[in-house]
């Protein structure tokens, strides 16, 4: 089968392969499935790391440090840029065009934008599962830029192992204007443009807002472990002196203080720190098990999506559905039935076993 070969030669780190691999899952083409089923068994040896913020926070230059640096330690790196926003075209994302055609020769980098045009299961759910191929194909660090203060955040976070929000000193008061959960989904804060005045109130108002946040973690923890009379706040390993008997996850217990980096990216300046603190973070993940926790849930939902997806596929593709909705339009617009009771309808027709 066409796949198994696609397969193979995506295992084996063929770039071309991967390129082509990616094509078709954003075009979802025939087979598509049956290539991220075979990729499954081969997962885990990428970390994936979502860099977020607003527009012109300076992520893509960010992405560029890390990728040098990343590839100065001798680690294969990827490249996903999702930016709905701008069709990005190569130089835009490394901005600097003899750079971008070094990186362009080397084999150890890999850069792709997301089409950001309507996938059928969504852009998010395809950016996973290009990170999947990228994950099978070798790749040992996966930097996915995505753009925006709002839910695409949210969205990062759902795939990414370590996520990292940027911000500059311009967003000045800006942190009170990020939407809720956004601040909540950062492992890790980079105030960029540290070149720039204001850099460290920024950090302190992040620092500040982090505290409130943490405050609030210490007031829960001894609950817990009141209940038992057990150890003081968030001490590591009274969890599993606990015997684990709630389902809460280990995180509760040994909390990650999330960091703030200063960087200069456009400089090269707060790299290294950034590096440091995101493998401090990698190794906290391990030993805490949230690492475990997040691709559970990461599992957890790719089923999800991938049911979704084949069942609005299978409505619209192989039943009835179409049909009855055109015999009965015209009674839709005449007001002598609802969008709602016809909505009723199509489902009770799929539900009796409609065919086309
Ligand atoms: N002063 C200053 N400018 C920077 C820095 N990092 C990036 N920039 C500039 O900010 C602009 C936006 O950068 P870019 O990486 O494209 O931002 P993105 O939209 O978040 O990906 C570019 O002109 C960069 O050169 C920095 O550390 N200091
Ligand atoms: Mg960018």
């Amino acid at each position: 089968m066409d796949s198994d070969l696609a397969l193979a030669d995506l295992l084996a780190g063929k770039t071309a392969a991967l390129a082509r691999a990616i094509t078709m899952v954003e075009n979802a083409r025939p087979g598509f499935e049956r290539l991220l089923a075979g990729v499954h068994p081969s997962l885990g040896g990428a970390r994936r790391i979502g860099i977020t913020g607003p527009p012109g926070a300076g992520k893509s230059t960010l992405v560029e440090g890390l990728v040098s640096a990343f590839r100065s330690s001798g680690l294969r790196v990827a490249v996903v840029a999702v930016d709905p926003t701008s069709p990005f075209t190569g130089g835009a994302l490394l901005g600097d065009r003899i750079r971008m055609e070094s990186v362009a020769l080397d084999p150890g980098v890999f850069i792709r934008s997301m089409a950001s045009r309507g996938s059928l299961g969504g852009l998010a759910t395809t950016t996973r599962e290009v990170c999947d191929l990228l994950d099978g194909a070798g790749f040992e660090r996966i930097l996915v830029e995505t753009v925006g203060v709002g839910q695409s955040e949210l969205d990062v976070t759902r795939m990414a192992d370590t996520t990292v929000l940027t911000l500059v000193p311009e967003s000045g008061d800006g942190i009170q204007t990020l939407k809720s959960g956004v601040m909540e989904a950062a492992d890790l804060f980079v105030v960029n443009k540290a070149d720039r005045p204001g850099a460290d109130k920024l950090r302190n108002e992040i620092e500040i807002s982090l505290d409130i946040r943490r405050g609030n973690v210490m007031k829960h923890v001894p609950a817990h472990h009141g209940i038992r009379g057990g150890a003081r706040s968030g001490v590591r390993g009274s969890a599993a002196a606990d015997g684990a008997a709630t389902p809460l996850a280990p995180a509760e217990f040994a909390p990650w203080s999330p960091v703030v980096v200063l960087t200069a990216a456009a400089r090269g300046q707060g790299i290294d720190e950034l590096l440091v603190t995101l493998d401090r973070h990698h190794a906290w993940l391990v030993e805490s098990g949230e690492l475990d926790v997040r691709r559970r849930r990461r599992l957890r939902e790719r089923t999800r999506e991938v049911v979704d997806r084949a069942t609005r596929r299978w409505v619209w593709e192989e039943t009835g559905a179409e049909r009855v909705i055109a015999e009965r339009l015209d009674d839709v617009i005449g007001g002598r039935i609802s969008p709602y009771e016809l909505a009723g309808a199509v489902l009770d027709g799929i539900k009796q076993g409609a065919r086309p």
